[in-house]
């Protein structure tokens, strides 16, 4: 129903319309961009994934999500902002016509649908998945905090009514374990995972769940000094950059330290616009602008990721 060349990019989109508009993108370039569903939610809704490249023989992937937290809209508008920011400069920016024919984008437009969904019909401010929990009266959990690293020993909390409830067990959810069995499957291609919430300015990267440095620490570090660098040429958003124990605060169960010890050596985390003001609440002006300087930074590491 709704078509691409209509589609809203600088405006928050519900959940009927980014699900319609995948099935718009992946029909109007067919070439590039290819539609997969890689389980349900507790609600019974299809968790689309988008693969966006040009097929080639042995290619690397880059796995990006988005809409892990149910209010943190600009999120899910990033994603879609980058899927037709890549396909609209295929063949004319030279850099992404290398990335997509050179790598796959696995691009999750929304983790958290049913979240999602009730922040757009009930509760703007909500966080967690949907789910019930056995034995009490509060719902969902928290999916960043529902990952088997180092799953609820820190920064999580074993109540239920909490925000931050790490749930039953790690992967209790079926957001996260579709998206976890995912990445179980495809780990001999997958370089590289990107998170994307908000709000903080952040470009945050291993260990959250302790103090310990990642065996790659220098490099990251490295990666995330740049990629906020090139963030910033564009309106000079400051961002501040760091494994996550330190540079927000320590959180166990998050999934780009899952990811980074299943093997994934460049797992980062961003955390969009703004520092506060707004908030959640980002306005809408505000899309594109934070859309544009954020696929800067992502094409850095996705470049960095082909050329090593
Ligand atoms: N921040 C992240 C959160 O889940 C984070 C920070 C990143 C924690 C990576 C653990 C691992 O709390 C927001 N805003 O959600
Ligand atoms: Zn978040």
């Amino acid at each position: 129903k709704v078509r691409t060349a209509t589609h809203s990019y600088e405006k928050y989109n519900d959940w009927e319309t980014i699900a319609a508009w995948t099935a718009d993108i992946t029909a109007q370039n067919p070439d590039l961009v290819s539609r997969s569903v890689i389980g349900k939610t507790y609600e019974g809704r299809p968790m689309y994934l988008l693969k966006m490249g040009k097929s080639g023989p042995n290619k690397k992937a880059i796995f990006m999500d988005c809409g892990f937290h149910a209010r943190e809209w600009i999120s899910p508008a990033f994603c879609q902002w980058f899927v037709k920011e890549a396909v609209e400069t295929y063949g004319k920016d030279t850099v992404m016509t290398r990335l997509l024919n050179s790598l796959d984008f696995y691009v999750l437009p929304v983790v958290n649908i049913d979240g999602y969904v009730y922040t757009w019909t009930k509760n703007r401010m909500w966080r967690k998945t949907r789910s019930k929990n056995a034995g009490s009266l509060c719902f969902g959990t928290d999916p960043n905090r529902n990952f088997n690293a180092a799953w609820c020993t820190l920064g999580a909390s074993k109540n239920p009514c909490d925000p931050t409830y790490c749930g039953s067990a790690p992967e209790s959810e079926k957001e996260t374990k579709a998206l976890a069995d995912f990445i179980r499957d495809h780990l001999s291609t997958i370089k590289a995972y990107v998170s994307i919430h908000s709000y903080s300015q952040l470009l945050l990267f291993p260990y959250s769940y302790n103090y310990k440095l990642p065996s790659n620490y220098k490099e990251l570090n490295s990666i995330a000094h740049t990629a906020t660098k090139e963030l910033a040429s564009l309106y000079n958003t400051k961002y501040t950059y760091g494994p996550g124990a330190t540079a927000i605060y320590p959180a166990a169960g998050g999934s780009d330290d899952w990811a980074f010890d299943q093997g994934i050596k460049y797992s980062f985390t961003f955390e969009l616009r703004d520092t506060g003001r707004y908030g959640f609440v980002l306005p809408e002006s505000q899309i594109k602008p934070t859309c544009e300087e954020t696929f800067l930074a992502v094409k850095y590491i996705a470049n960095y990721v082909l050329e090593h």
